[in-house]
């Protein structure tokens, strides 16, 4: 049995876990990451490409910032299509100046590994039987195996930042927590190939066949997504499948535009708007997709992890400055009053944009439901005040802060 002493062992190697590694290590905080992965399987997921100005600071406050800086592209605005047509959101004009940065999950992760490569931060990838002890002990602990030995590790804190299916929201006693949960009656298949965007900024399209979206990674690396039924699988959809169908959803001038390609990765993802409240027992915190889920339409996944990372580690610094136990008790509350505004973004943004085949939403029959999905549409879109009140949520609320 092999003991590791470190002040906080994080569970995960995403982007939440290497962001906290950084930013904790950054001062002066011991950390190890113990992920179940291979580093090239965890950026093989393709995921988020939009990130507020809130994480690109944090990452640049981790160090993190340089690359993104030199590839990544502002986005002062967003297309919104409804039934073809278009409303754009001019993000800049309806926020004071403020945009996004598009930049892919893969590139930051990749960022964020190189730096703790670089720092030799200890990192152990394809570990297995994660488990967590003691956590509302004073001395809470991990286990796992890697490369065939044990390991026990002696720590202060645990940092559960093991996505949606981990282990750590699980070793918190069920009487604990509250779970909110709902899941949508459709998901995204998303397509990334290697040909040029059919804009300068991304579209997101309502059509009566259902969903759409346009995004990119850079100038010649495209990312579509289409609505599908639950179930489907990805091998119904042939490339020129999806291409045929994608034309008929985006508006006609864009479909005239599209360049289309061979995929270099398709996939469905189901949609889910999840949270678990608290985000903390005792000495075992939740961070990121660990303790909530959103629907991608709002593009806010990855930003609310950040404004954990963002929490946490304010108040581990804290804590370790001053000693004081009662700053612990403000992570839950500081997280969840941003999680909470996440949530209700997307889930506003997902029941606007999508259609609700035979189904009847909230209680109320699908055609009553279309028609107030349709009257919402109009007047936050028709409206300067209904497009600001969009524009400031997806640019990104404030964090909390923590006095
Ligand atoms: P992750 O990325 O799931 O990482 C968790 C890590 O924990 C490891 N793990 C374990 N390790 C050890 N032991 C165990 N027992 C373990 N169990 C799991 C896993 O292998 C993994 O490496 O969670 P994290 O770090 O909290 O990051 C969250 C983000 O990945 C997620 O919120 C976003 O990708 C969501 N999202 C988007 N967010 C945005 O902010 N903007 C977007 O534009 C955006 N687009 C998206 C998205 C998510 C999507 N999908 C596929 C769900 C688009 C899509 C299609
Ligand atoms: C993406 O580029 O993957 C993306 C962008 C915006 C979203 C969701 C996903 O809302």
């Amino acid at each position: 049995m092999n003991t590791i002493q470190t002040q906080v062992a994080i569970i995960g190697a995403g982007p939440s876990g290497l962001l906290l590694g950084q930013l904790l290590n950054k001062q002066g905080i011991s950390n190890i990451i113990v992920e179940r992965a291979t580093g090239d399987y965890v950026l093989g997921r393709i995921r988020a490409g939009i990130l507020e100005t809130g994480f690109a600071n944090l990452c640049r406050e981790a160090g993190a910032g340089e690359r993104m800086d030199a590839e990544g592209e502002v986005h002062q605005g967003f297309l919104v299509s409804i039934e073809g047509k278009e409303t754009r959101i001019d993000l800049s004009d309806l926020t004071g100046g403020k945009a996004v940065m598009c930049y892919g999950q893969v590139e930051i992760t990749r960022d964020l590994m190189d730096l703790r490569q670089a720092g030799d931060l200890p990192t152990y990838y394809e570990s297995s039987n994660v488990e967590v002890s003691n956590p509302e002990g004073a001395k809470p602990g991990l286990s796992f195996e890697h490369n065939g030995e044990s390991y026990q590790v002696e720590c202060d804190f645990i940092a559960g930042c093991d996505g949606f299916h981990g282990v750590s929201r699980k070793s918190i006693p069920a009487e604990i927590i509250t779970e909110h949960e709902r899941v949508y009656p459709f998901g995204w298949l998303g397509v990334l190939s290697e040909t040029p965007p059919v804009d300068d900024e991304l579209i997101y399209c309502k059509h009566e066949r259902g969903f759409a979206l346009c995004s990119m990674r850079s100038q010649t690396r495209s990312r579509y997504y289409l609505q599908v039924p639950l179930t489907d699988k990805v091998e119904d959809w042939s490339d020129d499948a999806f291409w045929d169908e994608l034309k008929k959803r985006i508006p006609p001038k864009a479909a005239e535009r599209l360049v289309t390609g061979p995929s270099i990765e398709k996939s469905i993802a189901p949609l889910r708007s999840f949270v678990c409240e608290p985000m903390q027992y005792r000495n075992l915190f939740l961070v990121g997709d660990a303790a909530h889920i959103v629907p991608p339409t709002g593009a806010k996944g990855l930003n609310l992890a950040a404004s954990d990372v963002d929490a946490l580690s304010k108040v581990l610094q804290r804590f370790y400055e001053t000693g004081d136990r009662s700053v612990l008790e403000k992570y839950s509350p500081m997280a969840l009053a941003r999680v909470w505004h996440g949530e209700r973004f997307s889930w506003w943004m997902t029941n606007m944009l999508h259609q609700f085949p035979d189904l009847g939403v909230d209680g109320l029959d699908p055609e009553t439901f279309d028609r107030f999905m349709r009257s919402q549409a109009e007047y936050y879109l028709g409206t300067e005040h209904g497009r600001r009140m969009i524009a400031e949520q997806y640019v990104g609320l404030p964090y909390s802060s923590l006095d």
